[in-house]
């Protein structure tokens, strides 16, 4: 009997394990390190689009996603005042995006990759990685596998480790997560996701959406430049002036959330000898088309798939990097353009480049829907 193949994985986030739940259902042995004391998600919600529903179902989360999960009948923009594009979704023929707290998602990720045999060992940071395949930890610990996987964030220092050429950008805004609940603003537009902004008396944004049963997941741009608007503690007045109708989720959020500026990682490989950079590490993108975590969770299957296709670990990497890299590519450059510009506040989420990868069936994904009639 040949003997099973093993990875090691920086990060046990959504992108490894997402790469963690398909190893092992491939046959391979796999240890997820993680910095932190306990797997959790940091954030407040989520967006998941078509292609990310599919890898969640390739992976055998998807139930325990949708259970709990919000699918809201509709997709706005109103730009002061005024509504500027209204989308149905969820329903027969349309797109499918749930939406959710960012922790639900998570605990259906980490039970299915522990469900398949996945190790998670907390508390185990990852230092580096070498091209012959070893990761590196803080412990002075060197772990050889037949793949390492970086899927360390965008921090990552296992991509830094291995010095490959990249460009970063930072942008003019930046968002406040936050999650509250739904009191008092619940059924009928409430139900809708919404889009909201406002110009005057200065530009601010609030992405606001119902993201289950009780919870309100609320994405607050604001400009880097805007000092008073972008402090955490959120200070509520600026906020309310921009978008009154909001006031009873607003006035309610206390010390929570925090503020990330929109930034871009591009690397000029995404793998080295046999080491594969995978998820934010490899390309973090502005979140305006809601695209991050459905790539990075994409890019995890489609590693997986690889792997099992080719003879060698090289080769499958190439063959990787071929077949799932310009999709990525192209959402990252359109999410970046969409940041730049603030399109999004003229209600042009809804085009064919912005759609492209929320319409694509990923690698290894194209099985019916475990809800399927
Ligand atoms: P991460 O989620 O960052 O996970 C990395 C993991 O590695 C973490 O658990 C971390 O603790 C661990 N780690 C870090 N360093 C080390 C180390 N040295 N050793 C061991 N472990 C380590 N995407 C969507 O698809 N939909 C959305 O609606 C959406 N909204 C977003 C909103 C905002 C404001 C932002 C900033 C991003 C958004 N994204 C969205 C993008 C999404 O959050 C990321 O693309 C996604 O989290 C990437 O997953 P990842 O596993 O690559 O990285
Ligand atoms: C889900 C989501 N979508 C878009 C943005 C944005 O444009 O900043 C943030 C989000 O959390």
């Amino acid at each position: 009997m040949t003997k099973r193949r093993h990875a090691e994985i920086a990060g046990a986030g959504f992108a490894g394990l997402a790469a963690a739940a398909a190893l092992c259902q491939r046959g391979w042995t796999v240890r997820v390190h993680e910095v932190n004391p306990e797997p959790r998600a940091f954030g407040a919600g989520i967006f998941i689009w078509d292609n990310g529903l599919r890898v969640l179902n390739a992976i055998g989360a998807y139930a325990d996603v949708r259970n709990g999960a919000f699918a809201a009948p509709a997709y706005e923009t109103r730009t002061d005042g005024k509504c500027l594009s209204f989308q149905p979704i969820n329903g027969p023929g349309q797109y499918r995006l749930l939406t959710m707290p960012r922790q639900h998602l998570y605990a259906a990720m980490l039970k299915a990759a522990v469900g398949s045999g996945a190790e998670i060992v907390t508390s185990s940071e990852a230092v580096g990685a070498t091209p012959e395949g070893e990761l590196l930890l803080a412990s002075g610990a060197r772990l050889p596998a037949d793949i390492v996987i970086g899927a360390d964030g965008v921090r990552s220092k296992v991509r830094d480790s291995l010095e490959i050429p990249q460009e970063r950008r930072k942008y003019r805004d930046g968002i406040i997560r936050v999650l509250t609940d739904r009191t008092g603003l619940r059924g009928g537009e409430w139900d809708h996701v919404i889009d909201f902004w406002a110009h005057s008396p200065r530009t601010l944004r609030i992405l606001y959406t119902p993201s289950g049963e009780n919870d309100l997941y609320m994405a607050m741009m604001a400009p880097v430049a805007d000092t008073e608007s972008s402090a955490i503690p959120i200070n509520p007045a600026p906020w309310i002036a921009c978008f009154p109708q909001l006031e009873p989720a607003l006035s309610r959020l206390g010390d929570k959330g925090r503020y990330d500026v929109y930034e871009t990682t591009k690397l000029d490989h995404w793998s080295v000898g046999r080491v594969a950079i995978v998820g934010d590490s490899a390309h973090a993108m502005p979140p305006t088309l809601a695209q991050g975590a459905g790539c990075a969770i994409g890019n995890a299957l489609g590693l997986a798939c690889a792997l099992d296709e080719c003879d060698t670990v090289e080769a499958a990497l190439a063959l990787w990097e071929r077949r799932e890299r310009p999709l990525t590519d192209h959402t990252q450059r359109r999410a970046a353009e969409i940041a730049a510009q603030r399109i999004l506040a003229s209600g042009m989420k809804w085009d064919d480049e912005g759609l492209r990868a929320a319409r694509h069936v990923p690698t290894g994904a194209d099985m019916p829907f475990a809800d399927a009639a």
